[in-house]
């Protein structure tokens, strides 16, 4: 009997040890460190809730939860002002610029959080968790608005359950359950969001189904707001152009047919009825075959403009793709984009925005930011990060992606003089836009973990961050990230975030090393393919993009057959212009390089190439070592979790290093610089590897 007691006890122990990675970031264990848990416990003994909303009860349980969890106490919740308490009061303040902003003063004998409105409270009351989960002083003054109005993550889920480049399982949206059941999970997913700031959800696929404006669907998808409503969260909808047509039985969807409007114009008065608080339509439009206003001879001015007039009388928004391209062999996708919308700037609807992605390609591990970013004064432009890893590894490579995303935000467009970077034009402070938007692809699945790859879980979450505040830091993002989800020890904690900020500069090198891009396998995205020649479209190849030749390496964009680069300001041009000056790391993506042509490195262009491939997989090895380190400082769970994804990375490292060198090396004639060793396969051999890689 005492040995089965024994055996159920350890047991006991062993499955509350193991972390499923469920609870994200907000993990309200009890502190460790005795005197801080006690001044939490003396600071705030109750909290106190001054105007009673659904959200403001939201921010007063979620403080409950943290707070009895970090002490182990009962925190109860009460209306009338008390000592030692955390108070929740609407209000204003000098400090808070936004109606979502928020004050905290905290000492150690209670706070208090001050918002006109009460996302604000439920933002500070997250604010101040994350203080207290992250282990810093309960004296301080904190005032925090967010820089941009609508903070989004895009869900490409189908009404299937699939998930366009989801690699997290199925989609978190159960559509044959809803609205008569409500997933709990819904309401992690709401909390998670509203934790990071996050108040908006388009949640279907932008290669839409018109099947999500039906009223069946509707139905559920107003289920689905109902439940994020009270976590400050909008939902937003992906809409096919063509529904007139394939829904409203209309001859036509050209939106200058009174007939289409009238349609759009009713729909839209009937989501009100199901959603009254709808955040707007997300439009892909002609692009890669999806429906559009070029169907019928008009502009994406004319598409975009018509749903905005739908949206009269609302407060929705229409937010307009700018992600398209010709199929143009002799054109340059580059360049797309920027031909198609430069002329419409000033000719949209003051409720359109258009949304870019942070290149002009398709985000690709590292692209130079979007040109769109430096010409576009008049009509908001929305930022559109991708954070599940389509070309990043899928959910097997450790790739954490907020300083690609903070490179981007930095960048200097140089639109109205130095210091005109990209974050100051979604912000809106660089052109004074009325609406701003940034958003991101999400990476959430159905996965116990949300998201595959743990680590998947800290790009979403600095996705958020960055979107709140594009100022901050990656490392402070990484650190808060690892505190609050995998350990507090501060030696352990100063190696997590090492090896995260490392994470994506080391992907690039055995992937895209110099500003190289979309060599993936076809289709799949998965893997490396630099052979392939042909495809559906010639912009979808490789060879397209990397133009390896005899004479050398990489797209020249510099005049002559492209001259995309003249597409941005002077200043860009003259940094870009000249590879002896030039950031190495966009090289290729604006030159075409002789093998032998000397870089400021002192080596070769070829020699640097097969050196950064090289360095790359050496320092997936270091990431190896590092992460076994940390081994006692990490829930066995996620440790052994993260460990296997990391030998799956090691081993697709050098699946790319040699793929890309004995493919380039047909070309260069060239061998390996000294001291690198020379694979123990041919190019046939990883040739054969993209067959089984194609069944994923
Ligand atoms: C590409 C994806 C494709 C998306 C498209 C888009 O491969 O699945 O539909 O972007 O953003 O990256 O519309």
């Amino acid at each position: 009997m005492k040995l089965l007691s024994a055996l159920v006890l350890s047991l006991i122990s062993f499955v509350s040890l193991a972390d499923d990675g469920s609870r994200l970031w907000l993990k309200y264990d009890l502190i460790q460190d005795e005197a801080y848990r006690k001044s939490v416990q003396k600071a705030f003994r109750q909290i106190i809730v001054l105007d009673q909303t659904e959200t403001t009860q939201v921010a007063a349980d979620e403080l409950q939860k943290a707070l009895s969890g970090f002490t182990g106490k009962t925190i109860s919740i009460n209306n009338s002002p008390a000592n030692k308490s955390i108070v929740l009061k609407l209000g204003s303040d000098p400090r808070i610029q936004k109606n979502e902003g928020f004050t905290i003063s905290s000492t150690s004998k209670g706070a208090e959080i001050i918002s006109p409105s009460d996302e604000g409270l439920l933002y500070g009351a997250f604010a101040l968790i994350r203080r207290i989960q992250t282990g810093q002083s309960l004296d301080f003054e904190l005032a925090e608005s967010p820089k941009v109005q609508v903070r989004m993550l895009n869900h490409w889920d189908n009404a299937n359950g699939t998930v366009e480049r989801g690699y997290a399982g199925s989609s978190i949206w159960k559509w044959f359950e809803l609205p008569y059941r409500i997933d709990p999970r819904y309401i992690e997913y709401a909390r998670a969001n509203a934790s990071i700031g996050i108040n908006a959800a388009s949640i279907n696929n932008v290669n839409a189904s018109s099947r999500f404006l039906t009223a069946e669907y509707l139905e559920k998808i107003k289920a689905v707001a109902d439940v994020l409503r009270p976590y400050g969260i909008k939902v937003f909808i992906s809409v096919n152009f063509r529904s007139p047509r394939t829904l409203g039985g209309l001859e036509t969807s050209d939106p200058l047919d009174p007939g289409v409007r009238q349609w759009w114009k009713y729909k839209t008065e009937e989501i009100h009825r199901y959603i009254p608080d709808f955040g707007g339509y997300l439009v892909k439009a002609n692009s890669e075959g999806e429906p559009g206003p070029q169907d019928y001879g008009r502009t994406h001015a004319d598409g975009a403009n018509m749903l905005a007039d739908a949206m009269k009388g609302h407060e929705g928004v229409v937010i307009w793709r700018a992600f398209v391209y010709e199929a143009d062999p002799n054109g340059d996708r580059f360049k797309e984009a920027f031909n198609q919308f430069k002329p419409l700037d000033g000719t949209f609807h003051p409720k359109v925005i258009v949304q870019v992605k942070n290149g002009p390609i398709d985000f690709m591990p590292r692209e130079p930011f979007h040109p769109m970013f430096g010409v576009f004064p008049k009509t908001p432009l929305a930022m559109e990060f991708q954070i599940t890893q389509e070309y990043l590894g899928h959910s097997t490579h450790l790739t954490y992606l907020a300083p690609m995303f903070e490179e981007v935000l930095d960048s200097d467009t140089y639109a109205k003089g130095e210091g005109s970077t990209v974050g100051k034009v979604i912000d809106g402070s660089l052109n004074n836009y009325q609406v701003t938007v940034m958003a991101g692809v999400a990476n959430t699945g159905s996965d116990a973990n949300w998201t595959g790859h743990p680590f998947g879980q800290s790009n979403w979450y600095a996705f958020g961050r960055l979107a709140w505040d594009h100022t901050l830091s990656s490392e402070q993002i990484a650190e808060e990230w690892t505190k609050m989800t995998l350990t507090k020890k501060p030696k352990a904690v100063k190696e997590v975030v090492d090896l995260m900020m490392k994470s994506h500069p080391t992907y690039v090198k055995y992937t895209y090393p110099l500003g190289l891009a979309h060599m993936m396998g076809e289709g799949h995205h998965y893997g490396p393919q630099p052979w392939l020649e042909k495809s559906g479209r010639p912009d979808w190849t490789s060879v397209y993009y990397h133009r390896t030749a005899k004479d050398g390496i990489g797209f020249d964009r510099t005049g002559g057959m492209s001259d995309a680069l003249s597409l941005y300001s002077p200043d860009v041009q003259k940094a870009w212009g000249d590879p002896q000056t030039m950031d190495l790391n966009y090289l290729l993506w604006f030159h075409h390089l002789d093998w032998d042509y000397e870089l400021p490195t002192g080596k070769t262009v070829w020699n640097e190439l097969m050196t950064r491939y090289y360095q790359g997989v050496d320092e997936v090895e270091e990431l190896q070592k590092q992460w076994n380190s940390l081994k006692p400082y990490i829930d066995q769970e996620i440790f052994e979790n993260v460990k296997g994804r990391l030998a799956i990375q090691h081993k697709e490292a050098l699946w790319w290093r040699d793929s890309c060198y004995l493919y380039f090396k047909q070309f260069s004639e060239k061998p390996l610089p000294v001291g690198l060793e020379e694979p123990k396969r041919t190019l046939e051999d990883v040739k054969e590897l993209e067959h089984i890689y194609h069944l994923r």
